[in-house]
């Protein structure tokens, strides 16, 4: 299986690959959904949406607070890694990333759209404008923009539109690529889990890695099971050898 899926990606001239929680698993972040994920221990009305802001912005930005200490502890491991690699022989490539934790870009990948943002930058609740995340004192959370308005984390919340030119980059590429890596998402969050249908419906070759399987795993042309750590760099080394 690794073999076909290494020619499948030494034989492609555009590469599009959609990465989600799964991928940044072995950092030691989080994922949602499964054993020891987010939404097991939080619900996400309360926390991730723009409702749950309204009511309660001190209790939204402690829990992302909570996250960004754990993810400030984690650094990219061999699947972001072998991603960036793989983006440096690649002639096109687009990785799109549902996750905002800045780890791909940690591990040198630049070719990058992040569907859902960063944790790392605020947005104003006003003027919609973006910036780096600042040093709050404590007593002061959420912090506020030079206008007044609150500040919340620049992610993306259920019931959100996407950012726009995000997901048109993210659906060109689904379009036009000749084959879709997936990768530690469980495809179940619209509209980042139509990407890898829309380049199937396209022509392009699809491949998963997951421990699990998804329910887009019987569409897809591979299915690689296991852990994206160890697949990805087994993956990329079979390309080479494949040459
Ligand atoms: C490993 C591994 C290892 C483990 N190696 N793999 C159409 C139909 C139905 C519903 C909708 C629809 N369109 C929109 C909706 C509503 C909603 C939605 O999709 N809901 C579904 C849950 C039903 N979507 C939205 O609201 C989106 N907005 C939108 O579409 O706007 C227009 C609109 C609005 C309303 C109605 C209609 C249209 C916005 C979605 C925003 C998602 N936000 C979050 C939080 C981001 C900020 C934060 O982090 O706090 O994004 S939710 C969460 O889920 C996060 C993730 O990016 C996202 C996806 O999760 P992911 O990455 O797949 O993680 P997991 O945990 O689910 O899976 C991990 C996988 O890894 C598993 O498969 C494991 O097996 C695997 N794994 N270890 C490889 N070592």
């Amino acid at each position: 299986m690794i073999t076909e899926a290494a020619k499948r990606i030494r034989e492609a001239r555009a590469i599009a690959v959609l990465t989600g929680a799964g991928v940044s698993a072995e950092s030691g972040v989080p994922t949602f959904r499964g054993e020891g994920g987010l939404w097991r221990q939080f619900r996400a009305e309360d926390l991730a949406t723009p409702g749950a802001f309204a009511r309660d912005p001190r209790l939204v930005w402690e829990w992302y607070d909570w996250r960004r200490q754990k993810i400030a502890a984690c650094r990219p491991n061999p699947a972001h890694h072998a991603l960036a690699a793989l983006e440096s022989v690649a002639a096109e490539f687009l990785l799109i990333t549902q996750n905002i934790d800045d780890l791909h870009r940690k591990a040198g990948s630049r070719r990058l759209v992040e569907l859902h943002g960063n944790i790392w930058r605020v947005r104003c609740t006003r003027e919609a404008t973006v910036s780096a995340l600042p040093d709050v004192p404590l007593a002061e959370i959420p912090p506020r923009c030079g206008c007044g308005a609150l500040l919340r984390p620049d992610v993306v919340w259920f019931g959100e539109s996407l950012p726009v030119d995000a997901l048109e980059r993210a659906m060109q590429a689904a379009e036009t690529c000749e084959l879709f890596l997936v990768v530690g998402t469980s495809t179940l969050v619209q509209p980042a889990a139509s990407l890898p249908l829309v380049a199937k419906g396209r022509g392009a070759v699809v491949i998963e890695v997951n421990p699990d399987p998804t329910p887009i795993s019987h569409l897809v042309d591979v299915s690689l099971q296991g852990k994206a750590g160890e697949i990805l760099p087994a993956l990329l080394a079979a390309r080479r050898g494949s040459a």
